[in-house]
């Protein structure tokens, strides 16, 4: 809608100018965030970019041809007008290329492949990469140093850009059980992701209050695990609206996801939260719970007692059943497993469960109890069943109590300690502490008037201030942190519009954090150049948070 209004207002503009050449405005480099590691000015007439300026990919490269089209789509809610994208004609090479165009270029170097370097001349813009990915966030740089401005020709001074990544992983993460978003919202979530550079999306897609991923082999999950009879009211944990609350992506609807995200640079990291955080799978299954239920899926917030039951041999059916279709619907290396707030009631009091502690040998000891051993003992299983795939398992920092593969990667959440230890042992680690990084806590201390958020306190600038390598590693520990996230749990977001609320600008910062290293920093700076992403967000539509903390 507000392309197209973007684009009508463009049309109307030339139809009154009269063919007249639109006014011109000025890029500036400063703008881009996360900010390039190098920005050069060189002296010389400008690039004027217009609806005349022609997007090259070279011949067969179809992965950066697909990368023009999306960017010529990006440029069009910004500008108002569509690049025309073609191959880049064989009688040219990048370096001399046509006039007023924009050269796409993947080139083989040392480079990371996600990094870029931009070359602007009178003549041409060229964005080289060493792989099809550095391309893409080459251009989402030039998207952020470009006024927002429909119906406006750019003039972008002569410069050399260049930028990599400090980190390989950068996520962030959508919680669509508590809440679920429409696919359209999901899409547009990835979208601005994008903008911001990052490379992941860790989608938390099953948890006590709904189970919202189709299963061909559980027809149940789909019925009844996806439905909860009504949702607590605000913080009142007594309470319930009554009004049925239901949502699911068909498998097909994932498989389109991960291919707009893919389309974007970005993976998506699915997360089936087991042993744990399972009561929507137990009211579709009860017999995988210790009691045998009847479970309801849940309609409160917090940490069910109700788990699978360590001791049926079912759940370890039930669960790499489950995982065979996540692998199938997801092509990722990575499959998030969970792992976290796993209470030990059920199984203390449980004979099925205490059977298989016995006849494992269980015992307790300093490293934990019984119970906590059996869930590493689950733990180990699912692991090691995704190794024997061919992928990796991730789990929340609770799975590191009690031992796991070598090659399972910790995300801390509990503070940054879970991931120190991770990397103190030998694992890899991503940081996602929830004092910095929970992005559904309140961004501002007085939270009257701000829509309703978890009770926790996130400013912006705490999350710029963040330095993702956690103190007292060697060099070889800290190249074991690979990246950070941002999480966006859903108890008290009902809906896209308050998802980008609590997303943006703190998107920002953390895109900062995982681009820049800690001594480029300078929040002064930073918040300057803020102004015109907060722009850019307006003109694309975007709802974000005005008040800076
Ligand atoms: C803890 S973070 C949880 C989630 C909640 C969140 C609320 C984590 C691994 N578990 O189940 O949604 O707190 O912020």
């Amino acid at each position: 809608m507000i392309k197209k209004l973007l684009l009508a207002s463009a049309w109307l503009c030339t139809l009154v100018s009269g063919c007249k050449q639109m006014p011109i405005e000025k890029a500036n480099y400063d703008w881009a965030i996360p900010l390039p590691q190098f920005i050069g000015i060189d002296k010389g007439n400008p690039f004027i970019l217009n609806e005349q300026t022609t997007l090259y990919y070279l011949l067969d490269d179809s992965v950066t041809q697909r990368t023009a089209q999306i960017f010529s789509q990006q440029l069009a809610s910004q500008l108002g007008y569509q690049l025309v994208t073609l191959p880049l004609p064989a009688q040219y090479t990048p370096e001399e290329a046509p006039l007023n165009s924009i050269v796409l270029q993947v080139k083989k170097s040392s480079n990371k492949p996600e990094g870029y370097n931009v070359f602007v001349t009178e003549n041409n813009i060229r964005v080289v990469a060493s792989g099809p990915a550095g391309v893409f966030h080459g251009l989402q740089m030039l998207r952020k140093v470009i006024p927002a401005t429909a119906g406006v020709q750019v003039s972008l001074e002569p410069a050399a850009l260049y930028a990599e990544p400090r980190f390989d992983y950068r996520g962030a993460h959508l919680d669509v059980s508590r809440h679920c978003f429409p696919l359209d919202s999901v899409k547009a979530y990835i979208d601005m992701l994008a903008l911001h550079d990052m490379n992941v999306l860790h989608w938390h897609i099953t948890d006590d209050q709904g189970w919202r991923l189709e299963m061909k082999q559980y027809p149940e999950l789909n019925a009844k695990g996806s439905v909860r009879k009504g949702t607590m009211i605000k913080r009142d944990f007594s309470s319930c609206d009554s009004v049925p609350y239901s949502g699911i992506f068909t498998q097909a609807e994932a498989r389109e996801v991960v291919r707009y995200a893919a389309e974007r640079f970005i993976t998506v990291i699915p997360e089936i939260d087991m042993p744990g955080h399972m009561q929507a799978a137990l009211c579709a299954y009860p017999e995988l719970g210790c009691t045998g239920g009847p479970y309801d899926v849940w309609t409160i917030w917090g940490v069910s007692d109700d788990v699978l039951c360590a001791g049926n041999p079912q759940i370890y059916t039930f669960c790499t059943n489950v995982l065979n279709e996540v692998m199938d619907i997801f092509p990722c290396e990575y499959i998030h497993i969970g792992g976290d707030e796993c209470p030990k009631t059920r199984w203390h009091n449980c004979p099925k469960c205490q059977a298989l502690a016995k006849q494992l040998g269980l015992k307790a000891d300093q490293q934990g109890t019984v119970e906590e051993k059996l869930q590493s003992y689950f733990t180990q299983r699912i692991d090691g069943y995704l190794k024997e795939h061919g992928r990796t398992a991730i789990g929340w920092d609770e799975i590191l109590e009690g031992g796991i593969s070598d090659n399972a990667i910790i995300m801390s959440w509990r503070g940054t300690e879970g991931g120190k230890q991770a990397a103190l042992q030998g694992h890899r680690a991503i940081m996602s502490p929830a004092s910095v990084l929970y992005l559904n806590f309140y961004q501002t201390r007085d939270t009257v008037g701000r829509p309703l958020a978890f009770d926790g306190y996130c400013p912006l600038s705490r999350i710029y201030a963040y330095d993702p390598v956690p103190e007292g590693l060697t060099p070889q520990q800290q190249s074991l942190i690979m990246g950070v996230q941002g999480n966006m749990w859903s108890e008290y977001i009902h809906d896209f519009n308050t998802v980008q609320y609590q997303l943006l600008p703190r998107a920002a910062a953390l895109a900062e954090i995982q681009w820049n290293p800690i001594e480029n920093k300078d929040y002064d700076a930073f918040l300057i150049r803020l102004e015109h992403l907060k722009q850019l967000y307006g003109q694309l539509g975007y709802r974000y948070c005005d008040e800076i903390e």
